[in-house]
């Protein structure tokens, strides 16, 4: 079980995007679960106001700290003190497999996703744990790249998948890209399917499959192909 809770100013964006499919399943079968605190809710300016000018001048608004602050409490009050906060930000390490790994350990996670130019260093000081990014290209908020990070720890919670959708298990297979697979007819504009997988000989297509994502991987991703490469002879010369 994990308990997503994401800090944001769109929390229809989230609870819309996450609800679907899977995470809808999952959060159903409680697996799961997936909350929205709205950081408008906890400001205290009587106009709504979430954001404000930045001191020494610039373009652009910020997000100030006591909204923000106060929308993290809501939710640490109810959690674990310890509990984790990933602060969605272009300035954050790249998200990767491993760090959904860890993140899917924890019992809650809390996403606090910025807008405007960023929010009030004070706050982040005072709550964040971790800063992640998802890449290199630029998105108008981080409610996409908390929605990203998410569906990918989720997906590892025991339980979500079912066993045919499982994901993979540990071997040297994983830092190969997929092989090409194939399904009725077994002509379809004149393209035949490799008779290999025709032949019934599961060993013959095991060895192909392989081959072809050695291949694959080689042409398409060669910086996975070296990772993959270096495991493999490791592997091979260790016992
Ligand atoms: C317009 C403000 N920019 C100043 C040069 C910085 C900026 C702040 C916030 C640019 C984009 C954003 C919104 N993006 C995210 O909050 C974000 C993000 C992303 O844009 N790309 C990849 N990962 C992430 S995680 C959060």
């Amino acid at each position: 079980m994990v308990n997503f809770h994401v800090l944001t100013l769109f929390p229809e964006m989230v609870m819309q995007g996450l609800h679907t499919s899977i995470l809808g399943r999952a959060v159903e079968r409680q697996h799961i679960s997936i909350e929205a605190v709205n950081i408008r809710d906890y400001t205290t300016d009587k106009h709504g106001k979430v954001d404000d000018y930045t001191y020494g001048g610039g373009a652009g608004m910020l997000m100030q700290a006591q909204p923000v602050y106060d929308a993290w409490l809501s939710v640490a009050e109810r959690t674990a003190s310890k509990a984790r906060v990933i602060y969605v930000t272009p300035q954050g390490q790249t998200f990767h497999q491993e760090m959904a790994k860890e993140f899917a350990k924890e019992e809650d996670l809390i996403f606090l996703c910025g807008h405007y130019e960023g929010i009030d260093e004070r706050v982040l000081e005072e709550i964040v744990t971790d800063y992640v990014s998802i890449g290199d290209y630029v998105l108008t908020g981080g409610e996409l790249p908390a929605m990203v990070m998410i569906d990918a720890v989720a997906r590892l919670v025991p339980g979500v998948l079912h066993n045919d959708e499982s994901a993979a298990t540990e071997s040297f297979h994983n830092d190969l890209l997929e092989y090409p697979q194939y399904s009725r007819p077994e002509v379809w504009r004149d393209k035949r399917v490799p008779e290999i997988l025709l032949s019934g000989n599961h060993a013959k297509v095991d060895e192909w499959r392989l081959a072809q994502s050695i291949e694959r991987t080689r042409q398409r991703r060669p910086d996975l192909y070296e990772k993959w490469e270096t495991r493999h002879f490791q592997q091979e010369f260790t016992q």
